[in-house]
């Protein structure tokens, strides 16, 4: 019998990397995607199968984390092995803004989420894995973080992720789920959410190499995390499902970068130098040189600044994990390092705006996104 499983978020990043790995694997997966005034499934486009074939192995459901009627039926339909809540309101600075919201889904979404498990009988059959995050940790307690490291959440998005930590664990111990949280530090992609910082920054270096953008902006650029690849980071997901006890772990890379290091990084992808001058909202990065002919960018030339609309009311200075205990116990290790993530998010991005860059030569209008 096939091994199904029901990934929350399938749309997102995450999901993306996730379902490939599972398909892979022989599961029949399913997903549940919200209704959206536009498409949301270009991450999951290359899996799509028609569902009037036979044999399908990649299904979505229509559903939402903030509607607990519609859990109750997909899972009572789909009777999964494995849940995989992925799915959140997962951008920390969107969650000052909107804070009601980011507890409804991705707090009570994993209740929801557990007790319909619970309704439905399923404790015995259905594993389940809550998309925790380093993000509990907020203000620094100990560094290297790890499983025993105190939690001090620093927005509302984390704060409803320690409820949601919370509850998994409790539902573990009340009913003997097989109920885990996976601590999962930053990890990126080309896929990654463009708002978030990595991808706006190779979006960026991308654009300016091509011509389409001059400068971008950002927030703090102190701020230090430990950054990995996604597709590493969901190959722990599935290994914490399948030990022979529930527990959580923590998936990290032990090291951790600034902000300002990575747009470093990114643009010497494009061969160029930059220069910082400047402090606090002042601070700009000036190219200094440019070795690249195909991207080549005037010295001295302004293409980073800092627009104080990015920072964010509490801040998480420091982060970087200590995933030890997933690498003892469940055989976990990322294989990339930053600079190897670094160089295929920017030459993906220079892949994708090349497109832009020709319809720009043609004459056609190329607009912009928000940001
Ligand atoms: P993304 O933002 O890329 O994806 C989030 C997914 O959740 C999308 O599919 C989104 O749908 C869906 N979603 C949002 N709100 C709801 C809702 N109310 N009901 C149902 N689905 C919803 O996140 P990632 O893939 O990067 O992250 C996956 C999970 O892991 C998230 O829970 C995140 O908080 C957590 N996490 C992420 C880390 C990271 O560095 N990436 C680190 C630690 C934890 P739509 O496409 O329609 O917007
Ligand atoms: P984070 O990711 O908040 O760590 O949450 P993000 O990339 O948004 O920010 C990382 C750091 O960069 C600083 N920063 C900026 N951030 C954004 N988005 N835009 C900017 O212009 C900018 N300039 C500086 C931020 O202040 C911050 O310090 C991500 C999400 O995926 C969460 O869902 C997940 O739980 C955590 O990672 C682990």
């Amino acid at each position: 019998m096939k091994k199904k499983a029901l990934i929350t978020g399938i749309t997102g990043q995450d999901g993306a990397y996730l379902s490939e790995l599972l398909l892979e694997k022989g599961y029949e997966v399913h997903g549940i995607k919200r209704r959206a005034s536009l498409f949301n499934t270009a991450r999951i486009d290359h899996l799509y199968q028609d569902p009037h074939e036979e044999d399908l192995r990649f299904i979505l459901h229509y559903g939402d984390l903030t509607d607990s009627t519609n859990l109750i039926r997909i899972i009572q339909e789909v009777q999964p092995d494995e849940i995989y809540n992925l799915g959140a309101m997962s951008h920390v600075q969107v969650s000052f803004d909107a804070p009601e919201y980011a507890a409804d889904a991705d707090g009570l979404g994993t209740t929801r989420i557990l007790e319909a498990i619970r309704i439905l009988g399923l404790q015995e059959k259905t594993r389940f894995y809550q998309a925790s995050t380093s993000e509990l940790y907020g203000l620094v307690q100990e560094v290297p973080q790890r499983e025993t490291t105190p939690f001090y959440p620093r927005s509302p998005y984390a704060v409803a992720k320690l409820y949601a930590y919370w509850i998994t664990v409790n539902y573990r111990e009340a009913y003997n789920m097989y109920a885990c949280n996976g601590i999962l530090f930053n990890h990126e992609s080309p896929l990654r959410g463009e708002t978030f910082v990595t991808r706006k920054i190779t979006r960026a270096v991308a654009k300016i190499a091509l011509g389409l953008q001059d400068k971008v902006y950002l927030g703090n650029m102190d701020a230090k995390r430990d950054w990995g690849h996604a597709k590493d980071y969901v190959k722990g997901m599935y290994l914490m499902l399948q030990q022979d006890q529930a527990e959580d772990f923590v998936l990290a890379t032990g090291v951790t970068t600034s902000v300002r290091d990575f747009v470093r990084m990114s643009f010497r992808e494009i061969g160029v130098e930059l220069e910082f001058k400047g402090e606090g909202i002042n601070e700009v990065g000036i190219v200094s040189s440019s070795s690249n002919p195909d991207y080549a960018l005037q010295a001295g030339s302004e293409v980073v600044a800092v627009d104080p609309q990015y920072f964010r009311p509490t801040e998480v200075d420091l982060l970087i994990g200590d995933p030890s205990k997933a690498k003892a116990k469940l055989g976990w290790e990322p294989s990339y390092d930053l600079q190897a993530l670094c160089s295929e998010m920017v030459a993906a991005d220079i892949e994708l705006f090349k497109r832009d860059q020709v319809l720009k030569a043609a004459g056609f209008e190329v607009k912009n996104e928000f940001e």
